[in-house]
C-alpha cells in the first residue's frame, strides 16, 4: 500500500466516523482502521464520495497508507482499549511519527502514555474533543496537547476541521505539553456539568416557585438566549421543555425518569481538584447532584420527610422572579467559570504546562457543549490582564455580580423557603462571599486544630507559629 494518506483514525464508532469524514471533508486523504474491520468498510461504502479514503483492514496496512510523519488519531473506548490500540500501532511507527489519542483520558494515563512512546520518539498527543457526534462532523473544538513539533505538524489540520468562532478563529490551540489538552477538557466537563445543574436549578425554582409550566419556561430561556446567557445550552434547554411526548401528550420532561447519569470527567474533575487544593464547589454540587438524583432507595425512604408550607408566587409575582432568577444564573455561571479556570491555572502551576487561560476562553467559543457569547468576555478579561488571579478580579465580571447579588440572595431564599434544592446557586453564593469576607471561621477552625492536635496557629499580630497549652495553663508558646 502506498503512502498517501495525510491522516489516519482508528476507532470508527460514531465519534470516529465523523472526525474521519471532516477530515475527507476538509480535502484531507484519510486512511480508516477499525478492530472489526467491516465498520471500516462501511464508512467507504457509505461516505466514500465525501472525500478521499484509504480503507485499512489491518494495523500494517494502516500503518503503511499514512505519509511520514504519521498522523495516527485513535479514537477508541478511553483507559484499557487507548493501551491495546497503542501496543497494537507503537511497534509499527517510527520517530517523529504522532499518535493522537482523541478520546476522553484522564490526563495522568496520557502523561503515562507520553512519557513511555516519547522513549521511542514517538510523539503522543492528548486533545481533548468536544461537541459530541455533531462537532465532530462538523467542527468540533479540539484541545491537543503534546509537543510543540507534533502540534507543528498537526496544527494546522486540527485548525482545519475545527469548529470556528463568531470572528472567523480557529477552536483550537497548542494547550501545552503531555497531559495538558485531557486536563483542559476534563475541566471544560467540569464546567459543562455546573452548567448544566445551574440551568437544571433554574427550571426547576421557575416550575415550582413561579410556577410556570415547562412550555412557558421554554419561552423564557428563549429570551434569556438572546441576552448575556446565550450560549448552547441554554438554546438547547428551551427545545427540551418545549418538546411534548408522542405517546402520552404530556411535557416531555415530566416522562423522564429524574435520575441523572454520568460518566466520570465531571467526577475527574472535583477529584482533581481536591488533590490540587482548588475550590469547585459549584461543580462539586453539579457532580453531587447527579448522584443525589441516582440514589432511588434512598429518594423513596426520604419521600415522607417534613417539609415547608410555602405558597407558590401569586401569578403578578411571577416575572419579576423570573428576572431574578436570571440574575442569580449569570452570578452563578461566574463563578463556575472563576472556579474552573482557577484548576485549570493550578494544573498548568503543577505540572509546569504554561496554560494561556483566555487562549482556552477563545476556543471554547464555537463547537463545544459549553460555547457561549459569554467567553468571548471571559477572553477579554485574560487579554486585559494575562495573569488575572481569579475571574471576580475583573473589573466588568466584578460589577456584574455585584449588580446581580440582591436577586441572587432572593433566589436563594426562595428556594430555601419553598423547599427547592439549588445546592449550585448556593454553592456559588457561599464562595462569592467567603471571597470577599474580611474575615472567615477558618480562625476558630484552627484554634481547635491546635486544642485537640498541638497544630499550631499563626498570628495576625507577628509572625512564627505559636501553640497554647490548652490542657495546662493556656499560656501560648512559639512552635
Ligand atoms: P466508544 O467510546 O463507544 O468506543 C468504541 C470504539 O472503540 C470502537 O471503534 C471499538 O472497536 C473500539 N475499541 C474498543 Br471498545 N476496545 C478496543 C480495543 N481493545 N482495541 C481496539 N479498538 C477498541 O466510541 P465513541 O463514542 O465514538 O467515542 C470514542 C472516544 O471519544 C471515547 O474515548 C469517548 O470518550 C470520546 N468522546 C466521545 C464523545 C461523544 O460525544 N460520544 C465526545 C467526546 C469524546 P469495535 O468497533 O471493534 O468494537
Amino acid at each position: 500500500m502506498s503512502a498517501s494518506a495525510q491522516i489516519g483514525v482508528t476507532g470508527l464508532a460514531v465519534m470516529g466516523r465523523n472526525l474521519a469524514r471532516n477530515f475527507a471533508r476538509n480535502g484531507y486523504t484519510v486512511a480508516v482502521h477499525n478492530r472489526t474491520a467491516a465498520k471500516a468498510r462501511a464508512l467507504v461504502d457509505e461516505f466514500g464520495q465525501e472525500g478521499e479514503f484509504v480503507l485499512a483492514e489491518t494495523a500494517e496496512d494502516f500503518v503503511a497508507a499514512l505519509e511520514r510523519p504519521r498522523r495516527l488519531v485513535v479514537m477508541v473506548k478511553a483507559g484499557e482499549p487507548t493501551d491495546a490500540v497503542i501496543q497494537e500501532f507503537a511497534p509499527l511507527l517510527e520517530p517523529g511519527d504522532m499518535i493522537v489519542d482523541g478520546g476522553n483520558a484522564h490526563f495522568a494515563d496520557t502523561r503515562r502514555r507520553e512519557r513511555e512512546l516519547r522513549e521511542q520518539g514517538i510523539h503522543f498527543v492528548g486533545t481533548g474533543v468536544s461537541g459530541g457526534e455533531e462537532g465532530a462532523l462538523n467542527g468540533p473544538s479540539i484541545m491537543p496537547g503534546g509537543s510543540k513539533e507534533s502540534y507543528d505538524a498537526l496544527g494546522p489540520m486540527l485548525e482545519k476541521i475545527s469548529a470556528k468562532a463568531a470572528d472567523g478563529s480557529p477552536c483550537t490551540a497548542h494547550i501545552g505539553p503531555d497531559g495538558a489538552g485531557h486536563f483542559v477538557k476534563m475541566v471544560h466537563n467540569g464546567i459543562e456539568y455546573a452548567d448544566m445543574q445551574l440551568i437544571a436549578e433554574a427550571y426547576q425554582l421557575l416550575r415550582e416557585v413561579a410556577g410556570y409550566s415547562p412550555a412557558e419556561i421554554a419561552d423564557i430561556f428563549r429570551t434569556w438566549n438572546t441576552g448575556r446567557l446565550d450560549s448552547y445550552l441554554i438554546e438547547i434547554t428551551a427545545e427540551v421543555l418545549a418538546h411534548v411526548d408522542a405517546a402520552t401528550g404530556e411535557p416531555f420532561v415530566d416522562v423522564v425518569q429524574d435520575q441523572a447519569e454520568q460518566k466520570g470527567t465531571g467526577r475527574w474533575t472535583v477529584q482533581i481538584a481536591l488533590d490540587l487544593g482548588v475550590p469547585v464547589s459549584g461543580i462539586a454540587e453539579a457532580v453531587f447532584a447527579r448522584s443525589v438524583s441516582g440514589h432511588k432507595d434512598l429518594r423513596d425512604a426520604s419521600r415522607g420527610l417534613a417539609g415547608p408550607k410555602a405558597e407558590p408566587l401569586a401569578k403578578n409575582e411571577a416575572a419579576a422572579f423570573a428576572d431574578q432568577v436570571e440574575q442569580a444564573l449569570y452570578a452563578s455561571k461566574i463563578v463556575s467559570y472563576t472556579q474552573g479556570f482557577h484548576e485549570i491555572a493550578a494544573g498548568s502551576e503543577e505540572y509546569g504546562w504554561g496554560i494561556d487561560l483566555g487562549a482556552v476562553s477563545a476556543i471554547w467559543r464555537g463547537g463545544c457543549i459549553i460555547r457561549a457569547a459569554f467567553l468571548d468576555r471571559i477572553r477579554a478579561a485574560y487579554d486585559a490582564r494575562a495573569d488575572l488571579p481569579s475571574l471576580l478580579a475583573d473589573e466588568g465580571f466584578a460589577r456584574e455580580i455585584g449588580e446581580a447579588q440582591d436577586d441572587w440572595r432572593a433566589v436563594l431564599v426562595a428556594a430555601t423557603r419553598q423547599g427547592v434544592p439549588a445546592p449550585g446557586f448556593a454553592a456559588a453564593l457561599a464562595y462569592y462571599d467567603a471571597l470577599r469576607a474580611d474575615r472567615l471561621p477558618a480562625a476558630l477552625t484552627q484554634g481547635q486544630r491546635d486544642y485537640f492536635g498541638a497544630h499550631t496557629y499563626r498570628r495576625t499580630d507577628r509572625e512564627g507559629s505559636f501553640h497554647t497549652l490548652w490542657g495546662g495553663d493556656r499560656s501560648e508558646v512559639s512552635a
